[in-house]
């Protein structure tokens, strides 16, 4: 690959240089295979590839419109986006069964190193459920609270608890439309029953359970993966940090934590600091260690103790290229079964940890039984011993880093907006209704090798703060923004319109919100229901002006946070297709015909100045349905209102 070409795929320097090095070093990246993959198979992009039964695979043509038992192509293309739906929807709430069950552990008090951090988040959760409180310690009220959650599971035929967090109005559309899901596990195997050969057929009755699959992630298992790790890790706050592979350093032991479940990545954090390991680190050569994390993981760590983000999805690979990590420890979700390849071109040790995610070439650790801290200096200490093979000739780590501030969880938002005593989302939905801010844009998702990686992200996300929209990220998406140098306010200060510039620095927030990883989409429309009970801004989340956008998606994570958004009644703004394109039916209710039904729908826009555009457009429309749409005298804020707000 030559220069030029490395400059088509990637588009920080950091990223730059390391793929220019893999070329040196001969290693084969995702950016190779991306171009020995070229062309790529229109029926499975298409959606019209059908292999659910033996008959086939059938794919469907203008010659051939039918599978063999029959299948229009537009049962085919809704029974294969509804197997990606619950593809995303299982990988979000079995993270949270997992942090659930460790829940329980801990209250039980056989989790040792792991402990109830956040009374407060328990209590808060416990009021939310209905769980008593009256008298009774944290522990015993967590035990209710995990009987509550794990219903949520396995209920059969009431209908999730969870949902009644959303708008009282939100719920009566999904009740009218009978979309309300019962047990998250029971709706994923009924997804997977009624795309068996020969159940349903009809391709609206397959996108609407689609929706409802959605909605047990979205308002079900994602939220509960939240809610359950605030308990136990602490509710994130505002705290500073650094992204891109700058943070790890040439004289230190570099860890890296990847994937998405912050069981462990937690406790290594406490490994890392213990004297012991960091006088063994010493007697290794090593000047200490480095820990820093790589996707949701990284997430996770940086949002509650600002361990410091080496990469987002693109540059897992690229991590490794530095030469300079010792170990990389991965868990679930978007690791790339390359790992160990790319790790045996230099001295990396990949360490899996979980049993159902296990990758060949990587050592596994199985670390959810016994104690999880002994595990994890014992990780941590195998990586130190792992520091003396280092090749010396094959190191070079980019000097590239950028400051961040994340940990914007919606008590953290709160809390910036009012303060400890009047904590409230009455300043942002004032800056709405005034007009300082337009609307609120949350950007999440992945990167992909379709396109340039963040460079959709990054684009989208300076042309909305110059235009007065209110930025929430998540994921990999808000990885981009740091390593763009989005995250801090000052970024206000030099780009932001300048009605939401006044609300930054009264504030004291960044344009860009840093709201966690991709299970903590939930937080986000945790955040437009705080709007929309917080009043002025209309009685549902169709009302606010928000939109969800997923620039540069690649998972099934990200179509089942989409259909939960637009479920939501959240317009949501693609930036790179669907596989639906093969059946008119499909696509047109996706990006038009659910409209009618939600209030919201799918808008495929591949270029992003044009995304903003629409998304300018959509804002507008629901600003002009509130009535608030009118032009306001512009004026600077003194003291008082900055008190004021
Ligand atoms: S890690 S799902 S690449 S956001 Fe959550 Fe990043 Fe997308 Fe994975």
């Amino acid at each position: 690959m030559d220069k030029l070409k490395v400059l088509e795929k990637v588009l920080d320097n950091a990223s730059i240089e390391m793929l220019q090095k893999a070329q040196d070093d001969c290693v084969d990246t995702c950016f190779d295979r991306a171009d020995t993959q070229k062309n790529q198979c229109g029926f499975g992009r298409t959606g019209v590839c059908c292999r659910i039964c033996h008959l086939g695979p059938c794919r469907i043509t203008p010659k051939a419109p039918k599978g063999i038992c029959g299948a229009t192509v537009d049962t085919i293309v809704a029974r294969n986006f509804l197997r990606e739906v619950t593809g995303g929807a299982s990988a979000h709430s079995d993270h949270g069964r997992h942090i659930v069950l460790k829940l329980r552990e801990v209250a039980e008090g056989k989790a040792p190193g792991y402990s109830i951090k956040d009374e407060r988040a328990l209590r808060r959760a416990a009021d939310q459920y209905g769980v008593e409180q009256e008298g009774r310690e944290a522990n015993e009220v967590a035990l209710d609270l995990v009987k509550v959650f794990m219903n949520e599971f396995s209920e059969q035929e009431e209908t999730l608890k969870t949902l009644t967090l959303a708008p009282q109005k939100r719920q009566a559309i999904w009740e009218n439309l009978g979309i309300k899901p019962s047990g998250i596990d029971r709706m994923a195997v009924e997804a997977m029953h009624r795309t068996h050969m020969g159940v349903d057929h009809d391709y609206k009755n397959l996108l609407q359970h689609a929706f409802r699959v959605s909605l047990t992630d979205g308002w079900g298992g994602a939220r509960v993966a939240s809610i359950a790790s605030d308990i136990l890790f602490g509710t994130p706050a505002p705290v500073k940090s650094r992204a891109n592979l700058g943070v790890m350093q040439k004289n230190t032991v570099n860890i890296l934590v990847h994937g998405h479940e912050p069981s462990l990545s937690d406790i290594l954090a406490v490994a890392v600091a213990d004297p012991e390991i960091k006088e063994y680190a010493k007697a290794a050569g090593a000047e200490g260690i480095t820990l820093a994390g790589i996707c949701c993981t990284a997430n996770e760590v940086l949002m509650r103790r600002g361990i410091p983000v080496a990469g987002n999805f693109l540059q897992q690979e690229l991590a490794i290229i530095t030469g300079a990590v010792e170990m990389m420890i991965i868990d679930v979700q978007c690791c790339m079964p390359s790992l160990p390849d790319v790790a045996a071109h230099y001295h990396t040790e990949i360490i899996s940890t979980l049993d159902i995610a296990k990758t060949i070439g990587a050592a596994h650790v199985n670390v959810e039984k016994g104690d999880t801290l002994e595990a994890a200096k014992g990780l941590v200490k195998r990586a130190i011993d792992n520091f003396k093979n280092r090749d010396a000739a094959k190191i070079n780590i980019p000097k590239d880093t950028a400051p961040l501030i994340a940990g914007f969880s919606v008590d953290a938002i709160k809390y910036m907006l009012g303060g400890r005593y009047r904590a409230s989302f009455r300043p942002l939905n004032d800056a709405i209704m005034q007009n300082r801010i337009l609307g609120v844009a949350g950007i999440v998702g992945c990167n992909n090798t379709k396109m340039k990686s963040d460079e959709y992200n990054n684009i989208l996300t300076a042309e909305l703060i110059k235009r007065n929209v209110l930025v929430l990220q998540t994921g990999c998406t808000a990885i981009s923004s740091a390593k763009a140098g989005m995250l801090v306010p000052e970024i206000a200060l030099e780009i932001a319109g300048t009605g939401l510039r006044e609300v930054c620095e009264a504030v004291g927030i960044p344009p860009v919100l840093h709201m966690g990883s991709c299970v903590d989409n939930s937080r986000i429309l945790e955040a437009a229901t705080e709007v929309v009970l917080e009043g002025g801004l209309g009685d549902d989340l169709s009302a606010v002006p928000a939109v969800g956008v997923a620039p540069e998606w690649m998972s099934e994570k990200a179509i089942t946070i989409g259909c939960y958004f637009v479920a939501s009644g959240i317009d949501v703004i693609l930036g790179n297709p669907f596989y639906v394109a093969g059946s008119e039916k499909v696509n047109s209710y996706l990006h038009d015909g659910c409209r009618a039904e939600f209030g919201a729908s799918f808008h495929l826009i591949e270029d992003p100045y044009q995304a903003v555009d629409r998304i300018i457009e959509l804002l507008n429309k629901k600003r002009d349905a509130l009535g608030i749409n009118r032009k306001t005298e512009r004026k600077m804020f003194d003291m008082k209102d900055r008190r004021a707000m």
